[in-house]
């Protein structure tokens, strides 16, 4: 069998194993496996209508789900977390067919759905509101906490099943439905997250039909959903050029948004940094799902007195770096999405060299299959931090700058349009504390001698500027799910007004 044979198959007998019906699989949206190239499936792409039809019919599950109690809720996504630890191995072999990360990125990626369920089924039991003292006596105030409708979720390619769980994990003790579009370079993974949660739902006595849509399909399935009026909130992951397009939709029509967006994250190298552990975390970080996360590392700004030791030995662990298929134990380098991500990563190197930039690295490599967009990742050194620097290129390429002082580090450091994921690597505690402080990194993340990917579920998760402002994931993130009721009570008999105002009938 040829490769692409091999895959088909093999992405096949993991959808039935997950319990998708394979025989629906024959419609005119082919996916592509960025291992090959290759067609491994056929899925119907669905219009603006049926969009419509699937808000409306969550819509009408969210009436009976926002009256559940929301332990009961919990208990749903118990069950989910239950499923996906029994398919957590097929699930990251499909991640790896359809998206191209490798096995243990696609495997830390379903684990990290089943961290967020465990999330979720405690904080079923924790939507806390606060008691409020009240300046009237014989007053109580509180705040409750209450499902605030149908959330949809835009998600993109890099990771076609997590972002999805974050949401919908959250939503469903939240007490919404959910619609779910996916990217249209991975609906296979969309289909099989889409069985796994309809068994469960049916199983299920207290969750009504309805109560998870997906639907695929195209910029038109998009508009649809970011227009409908039903859709209380929609959080979408993607570019800062699609955020751009849906946010003022929504505030338009005064929907709540949730935006995760584009970043461009940096590690400041200080004179103490322990270089061996800042080369390790800048190699996962920098490379590690070939250069393709919102968190990916994109600039090193390094302090000058080690620039050339960090540059030397950077491009030695660069060099040993094995890009290959995704499937293969010792892969680290996955292929690129697909041809125009190959595209956009030569065009930005280009215009870097023009800028001035020394490129090591960066062309297409050999691995193993001239069909898939497999490349060397790049070290560029810049003089300066260049238009090209400041925008995000979502492939391997890592931009070296260096500093002197660390005001002009910070400055640099902040002085891009996104503002997501950020770290240090230093042992002075100053320097560590200050790049934290209210006047260090403008980051919605900030990491101290680790990288900036690979953040774990428990904290809230995105950043601010062109990162669009919205939190996921973690901490209080559950908030932009729900709405807030201020209750005040009155338990005494007589009428005061608040403010001192006298108003005597
Ligand atoms: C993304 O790339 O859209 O912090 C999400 C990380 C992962 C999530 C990335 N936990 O890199």
């Amino acid at each position: 069998m040829t490769m692409s044979n091999v895959l088909v198959t093999e992405a096949q007998s993991l959808l039935q194993e997950m319990g998708v019906d394979i025989d629906t699989l024959a419609g005119t949206l082919s996916v592509a496996s960025p291992i090959d190239g290759s067609v491994i499936g056929q899925v119907a792409e669905q219009g603006a209508a049926d969009m419509d039809k699937a808000v409306t019919a969550a819509h009408q599950a969210f009436l009976s789900w926002r009256s559940v109690p929301a332990p009961v809720r919990g208990e749903l996504v118990r069950l989910l977390g239950e499923e996906l630890r029994t398919h957590k191995k097929a699930l990251g072999k499909l991640v790896t067919i359809e998206a191209g990360k490798i096995l243990s990125e696609g495997l830390g990626e379903v684990q990290e759905m089943i961290d967020i369920c465990d999330f979720a089924v405690g904080l079923s039991r924790q939507l806390y509101g606060k008691t409020i003292a009240s300046e009237r006596p014989g007053h109580r105030m509180m705040e409750s906490w209450h499902p605030m409708g149908v959330c949809g979720v835009i998600s993109a390619f890099n990771f076609p099943v997590a972002v999805w769980s974050w949401n919908t994990c959250l939503a469903l003790v939240c007490g919404d439905s959910v619609v779910w579009k996916p990217s249209e370079k991975t609906p296979l993974t969309a289909l099989a997250c889409n069985a796994i949660i309809q068994r469960v739902i049916e199983e299920f006595d207290d969750a009504p039909a309805g109560l998870h849509q997906l639907v695929v399909g195209g910029p038109a399935v998009g508009e649809a959903l970011v227009d409908n009026p039903l859709i209380s909130i929609l959080s979408a992951t993607g570019s800062t050029r699609m955020g751009k397009a849906v946010g003022p939709r929504v505030a338009s029509r005064f929907g709540r948004s949730i935006l995760e967006l584009g970043g461009n994250n940096a590690m400041i190298v200080a004179p103490s940094a322990d270089l061996d552990m800042a080369i390790r975390a800048i190699c996962f970080s920098a490379v590690g799902t070939a250069g393709q996360r919102c968190t990916s590392l994109r600039r090193v700004i390094v302090h000058e007195s080690i620039a050339d030791t960090l540059i030397e030995q950077l491009k030695k662990a660069y060099n040993s770096l094995p890009v290959g298929s995704p499937l293969e134990a010792n892969t680290l380098v996955g292929p690129l999405i697909d041809q125009a991500s190959f595209e956009g990563m030569q065009a930005s190197l280009a215009n870097a060299k023009q800028e001035g930039g020394i490129i090591t690295g960066g062309a297409r490599a050999d691995g193993g299959n001239k069909n898939g967009f497999y490349v060397h990742p790049a070290i560029v050194e810049m003089p300066e931090q260049s238009a090209t620097v400041k925008t995000e290129t979502f492939a391997p390429i890592l931009y070296v700058m260096r500093y002197s002082n660390m005001d002009e580090a910070i400055a640099m450091h902040n002085d891009v349009p996104q503002g997501l994921s950020s770290c240090i690597f230093t042992l002075d505690m100053r320097e560590a504390e200050r790049f934290m402080s209210a006047a260090g990194s403008d980051c919605g993340i900030c990491n101290v001698n680790i990288g900036p990917s690979g953040a774990e579920i428990g904290g809230a998760f995105g950043g601010e500027k062109e990162t669009g402002g919205g939190r996921e994931s973690g901490s209080d993130a559950w908030q932009g799910y729900m709405r807030r009721a201020t209750n005040t009570i009155n338990y005494s008999t007589e009428l005061p007004l608040a403010q001192g105002v006298s108003f005597d009938v």
